[in-house]
């Protein structure tokens, strides 16, 4: 396998920060073992643990207002890859990339493969992009795309599906996510019940271009760019057309496109019942669809998120094999360190979740007592799991200390050399 950063950096940095490690994983192991929980039970569930890391994660995001890009940022799908491969090198949890296309222009598919597989990193789930128009495009997304009014759109954006499909067969993926832009700006510029079925109309005809193996993710998000209606806006429509769409059709939960205070954990408890939670778009937000990174500024959501995965884990519910991916923008970070953490802040929700004595929980709620049902929670919560995460990457070559090794690898310095041509204020990838 390639390396982009040379293994003896990291193992450098790993063999100074060890002999802690173990000290530290010990006590914590000594306490756990008290609770009757086997620490290194739990490092396993941590180093099997992994998350899909968004091709258009690793360029510095933007907003309506401006776009501040960093040195060295990707100009194209080959050097995401590369970046790809450095989150993963050093976080030990993040092995496959999500791309997003028209965004990754991919001339050569199996020369792309070629370059992942050299750096042991896979495909999750593709996804298609009908809420922008391309230069080439013959009809326009203004007023939609899978709901236009106009037949010949909804054709495009349907034909632009199940070429995504096609692309994504030959790089081994086998989910398609699908999230529209349509909606509409204006009280009565649309027929809501109108709109929702020209949607299905076109979600049962990509499903019918998806092979059988594959699972179909709608991804539903309260607003914007629509700012009056959306027509996939909250997972009551993403269930119904997933329902009314097919088995392998499912609801992907993005963490940002709620209202905000709504209860996510609930949704997705509904989800995994029905058998439609498809997968998740980790982020988190203040105010919308911020993309901040994960677990920055709710990490107990989060955490009661992962409560509802683990207990649905637990009991064996049937169907139950949710896909999980980051969706982020990076404003005023350097991706990559940005990508790392927030991978591993997602490994540590799912960690402290399988502290939970679910046996101990259920009693408190059969017998109806709320506070020490709530403390059951927050007594995992409130456990520092980080030398389970760090001996898990340890365990795996990657790093104990991945900002710090990072940093001391100077990736970012050489990039900034190696890609001379974006940072400062040109404008680098879309
Ligand atoms: C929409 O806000 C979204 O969350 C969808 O997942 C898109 O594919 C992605 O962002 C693009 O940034
Ligand atoms: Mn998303
Ligand atoms: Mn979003």
């Amino acid at each position: 396998m390639k390396y982009a950063i040379q293994p003896d950096v990291v193992s450098a940095h790993n063999d100074k920060l060890a002999s802690d490690l173990n000290r530290d994983f010990e006590v914590l192991g000594e306490q756990l073992s008290r609770k009757g929980v086997d620490i290194n039970a739990l490092t396993e569930k941590a180093q099997a643990f992994d998350i899909a890391v968004p091709s258009w994660g690793t360029g510095t995001g933007g907003t309506r207002f401006a776009r501040f890009p960093g040195v060295g940022e990707p100009r194209n799908i080959f050097e995401k890859v590369e970046d790809c491969a450095v989150i993963h090198q050093l976080s030990g949890c993040a092995s496959a990339i999500s791309p997003h296309f028209p965004w990754d222009v991919v001339d050569d598919f199996s020369e792309l493969k070629a370059h992942s597989d050299s750096y042991g990193l896979s495909w999750s789930s593709v996804n298609s992009n009908t809420f922008q128009d391309q230069p080439d495009q013959a009809q326009s997304y203004k007023y939609g795309s899978l709901t236009h009014t106009s037949a010949a759109v909804r054709e495009q954006a349907i034909a632009h599906n199940t070429q995504v499909i096609e692309w994504g067969k030959k790089l081994g993926s086998d989910t398609l996510t699908v999230w529209v832009g349509d909606g509409s700006n204006h009280p009565g510029q649309q027929h809501f019940q109108r709109a929702f079925e020209r949607y299905l109309d076109s979600a049962k005809a990509i499903y019918a271009a998806l092979p059988g193996d594959w699972e179909m993710h709608l991804e539903h998000k309260m607003f914007e760019p629509a700012f009056y209606s959306t027509v996939i806006q909250d997972w009551g429509s993403n269930i119904l057309a997933a329902m009314e769409t097919g088995e392998r059709c499912k609801s992907l939960v993005d963490l940002g496109h709620h209202a905000p205070n709504v209860n996510i954990e609930m949704i997705v408890s509904r989800l995994i019942q029905f058998k439609k939670l498809g997968g998740f778009h980790f982020n988190d937000s203040k105010y919308g669809d911020d993309d901040l990174d994960s677990g920055s500024i709710h990490p107990y959501q989060q955490f009661l998120i992962f409560n509802e995965l683990v207990d649905a884990e637990h009991r064996k519910q049937p169907g139950f094999s949710p896909a999980y991916m980051l969706d982020q923008s990076h404003n005023v970070t350097d991706p990559i360190e940005s990508l790392i953490n927030s991978a591993i802040e997602v490994q540590r929700s799912y960690i402290k979740a399988l502290l939970v004595d679910r046996t101990t929980l259920e009693g408190y709620q059969q017998d109806n007592d709320a506070l020490m049902a709530s403390n059951t929670l927050k007594g995992a919560f409130n456990v520092d799991v980080s030398p389970i995460l760090a001996m898990a990457r340890f365990r795996k070559n990657a790093a104990i200390n991945p900002l710090a090794t990072y940093r001391a690898s100077q990736y970012r310095e050489q990039a900034a050399v190696a890609r001379p041509d974006t940072g400062g204020s040109r404008s680098g990838i879309v």
